[in-house]
């Protein structure tokens, strides 16, 4: 039995960081990291059945073209992802009253769509980006055992070609689903390796007024290529979500709208734009699914 501590449940019996009850969440679900896009999404939907919020936390789920679709705030970073894919999947997975796995285990499919920064100068802003890979840079999933899911020979690859410095851990990559992949790809989105840093500064080779430890990191990236797959752009969430989806048997796609180009040090002059586009986009795929 997972112990109270362990499994946090509220009052309601909601889990403890997402406020939700099993029967509040479809098996379609779309990640966004801003909690004021989850509305973006459903002002889409037919009907909305149920709507709650703790912390950056939001969640609406409702119908989309006669399917059950649910949307959820994921705010910032690998640490939050921690707690959402194990709140989601303690919510299909394990029994909550008895507090015990499940014998028979849901899949869940999770789409992410986010924003992010392109490390190409052909990958321009106000692009689509869908990540083939996630490479974690930040350790979160290193505290799993993940040497089933985590692909070593991209990662040797990748610490051999940066000269990587192991005191910052070790970056581990993990494939997005193949099933969501087929069903959502299309002429209009560069695919590639989507690189996921612990922090937006440093982590991500900005530098305001700290010296950063590896200066050209962002550059060495850049020209990395495994099998034709290069890394094509830098966020915070994906890596992890992949990792976690993989590991709890879920699938997960992460597509991204670009809106920073770090090889030309350019921003977006309407970052919404991109992002409505790639909500329109992956509404009407996954309404044919
Ligand atoms: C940083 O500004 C945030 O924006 C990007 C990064 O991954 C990070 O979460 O994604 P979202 O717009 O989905 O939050």
């Amino acid at each position: 039995m997972i112990q109270a501590s362990e499994l946090i449940l509220n009052p309601d019996g909601s889990v403890y960081h997402l406020n939700l009850r099993p029967e509040h969440i479809a098996q379609d679900i779309i990640f966004v990291g801003d909690q004021n896009r989850v509305e973006k999404i459903t002002q889409f939907f037919d009907s909305i059945e149920f709507t709650t919020q703790k912390r950056e936390f939001k969640t609406q789920t409702g119908i989309y073209k006669g399917k059950r679709i649910t949307v959820m705030s994921t705010g910032i970073g690998p640490d939050n992802i921690d707690i959402v894919l194990n709140e989601l999947d303690a919510l299909v997975n394990i029994d909550l009253q008895t507090r015990l796995p499940k014998k028979e285990l849901t899949s869940l499919n999770i789409i992410r769509i986010g924003t992010s920064g392109s490390l190409q100068p052909d990958i321009p802003i106000d692009s689509f980006v869908m990540s083939k890979f996630g490479l974690g840079l930040d350790n979160m999933l290193r505290s799993y055992l993940i040497d089933e899911v985590s692909q070593n020979a991209i990662e040797d690859a990748f610490i051999m070609h940066t000269n990587w410095d192991i005191r910052k851990g070790r970056p581990y990559v993990i494939p997005c689903s193949e099933t969501l992949e087929k069903s959502i790809e299309s002429d209009q989105i560069f695919k590639g390796i989507t690189a996921t840093a612990g922090g937006f500064y440093g982590p991500q080779g900005r530098v305001l007024r700290l010296k950063i430890q590896d200066e050209d990191l962002n550059s060495k990236m850049d020209n990395f290529n495994f099998n034709d797959n290069r890394i094509t752009n830098l966020e915070m969430e994906t890596a992890a979500i992949y990792g976690l989806s993989a590991l709890l048997g879920h699938n997960a796609l992460s597509l991204n709208a670009i809106i920073a180009n770090r090889a030309s040090g350019t921003f977006s002059e309407d970052p919404y734009k991109a992002v409505d586009e790639l909500i329109a986009y992956t509404l009407n795929k996954l309404a044919d699914k």
